[in-house]
């Protein structure tokens, strides 16, 4: 059994397997070198060789236990005929798309668009280098993916007015669901042998709104992924409270963020737990991510736990000191066994 199967479906307790969100990406000189040369980044998401190559970065510099494919969430969006830039400084940047527009598109075309995905994570789970290693497929939440369609760009900044329509966002979710089912269904087939589910704005929603937006969409996408036997760990960031999520949507591991007190967590939520350490700690000191790291894992001991960060490798991180902390959690693996 692969490392992250172990904890998620036998909650093995004894080893902490790593991987680390956006493992791929810019803090790689080798990932800006290729970046470089492909200034746009959905082609670049559509390219099986390079994204092959870009997804074993990260394992070949590092003992990881798992690959996540390179990709992005708004792939999906970008399927759906909407156009979608990345704009240097900016972020995301999207054009415009109407209820009609995706209540018409039809499934073979959104499939067409997203071949290269597949035909990448079937590449990639062939690659020796994955031998024992978990391949994680990925799509956003649908209310995250709603916001960036109708906000057109990073909600960072400015939400625009249009989510006070309600029946517009309950029907636009259920179209997107259809979608995204259909994403994490392909990427299974393909060879992902884990699902990760990134509700990166799922904080933004209110507490009256959280069962329509939130939980009754994510739920049906938990439950096609477990009907492929196929592990689903969610990561409703900043989510007003993990413990309900949990019990609602019923994923098999919960990723929390950084805000949130792991000793708080552990006392209410009996899933497997992933992730948490805040990314910025790899920006100061060994001696202080040394402190962080050895603090995670002595708190999650005794609880089945894949060691992770509560958001992505910021772009400023020195490679080595995500291999210093590769190297802190398995040395506290070996003192463990
Ligand atoms: O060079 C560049 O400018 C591209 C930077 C970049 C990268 C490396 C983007 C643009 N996406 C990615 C890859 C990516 N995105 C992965 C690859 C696999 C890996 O983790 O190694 C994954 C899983 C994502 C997921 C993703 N994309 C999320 C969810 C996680 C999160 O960060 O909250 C979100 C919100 C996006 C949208 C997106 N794509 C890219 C950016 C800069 C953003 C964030 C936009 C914003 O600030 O709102």
């Amino acid at each position: 059994m692969t490392p992250l199967k172990k904890v998620i479906f036998k909650k093995d307790r004894s080893t902490k397997p790593i991987w680390l969100m956006r493992q791929a990406g810019r803090y790689l000189p080798e990932f800006r070198e290729i970046r470089k040369k492909n200034l746009n980044f959905i082609e670049l998401c559509l390219n099986p060789q390079k994204v092959k190559n870009i997804t074993l970065q990260p394992i070949r510099r590092y003992n990881l236990d798992a690959a996540i494919i390179f990709s992005d969430i708004l792939t999906v969006p970008y399927a759906l005929g909407q156009t979608v830039e990345f704009r240097k400084n900016f972020g995301p940047f999207l054009g415009s798309v109407s209820l009609n527009d995706i209540k018409n598109f039809n499934k073979s075309t959104f499939k067409k668009k997203l071949e290269p995905i597949y035909k990448s994570i079937n590449n990639v789970k062939k690659d020796k280098s994955l031998k024992n290693r978990d391949l994680i497929g990925f799509v956003g939440g649908p209310w995250t993916i709603l916001v960036y369609m109708l906000n057109k760009s990073s909600p960072k900044k400015k939400l625009k007015k249009i989510f006070s329509d309600k029946p517009l966002i309950d029907e636009m979710l259920k179209y997107i669901n259809k979608y995204l089912i259909l994403h994490i269904e392909s990427q299974i087939k393909s060879g992902a042998n884990i699902i990760q589910i990134f509700d990166s704005w799922a904080g933004l929603v209110a507490e009256e709104d959280l069962d329509n937006y939130i939980y009754k969409p994510t739920k049906k996408l938990v439950k096609i992924t477990k009907s492929f036997k196929t592990p689903c760990i969610c990561f409703p960031r900043n989510i007003k409270s993990y413990k309900e999520y949990a019990n609602i949507v019923r994923p098999d591991a919960i990723n929390i963020d950084y805000n949130t007190n792991p000793c708080d967590i552990i006392k209410n939520i009996n899933i497997p737990i992933q992730g948490g350490m805040n990314p910025k700690i790899l920006l100061s000191s060994k001696k202080k991510v040394k402190e962080l790291t050895n603090y995670y894992l002595s708190i999650f001991k005794n609880h089945p736990y894949i060691f992770n960060l509560g958001h992505g490798v910021l772009p400023q991180t020195n490679p080595s000191m995500v291999q210093y902390l590769i190297k802190l959690v398995r040395k506290f693996n070996e003192r463990s066994s």
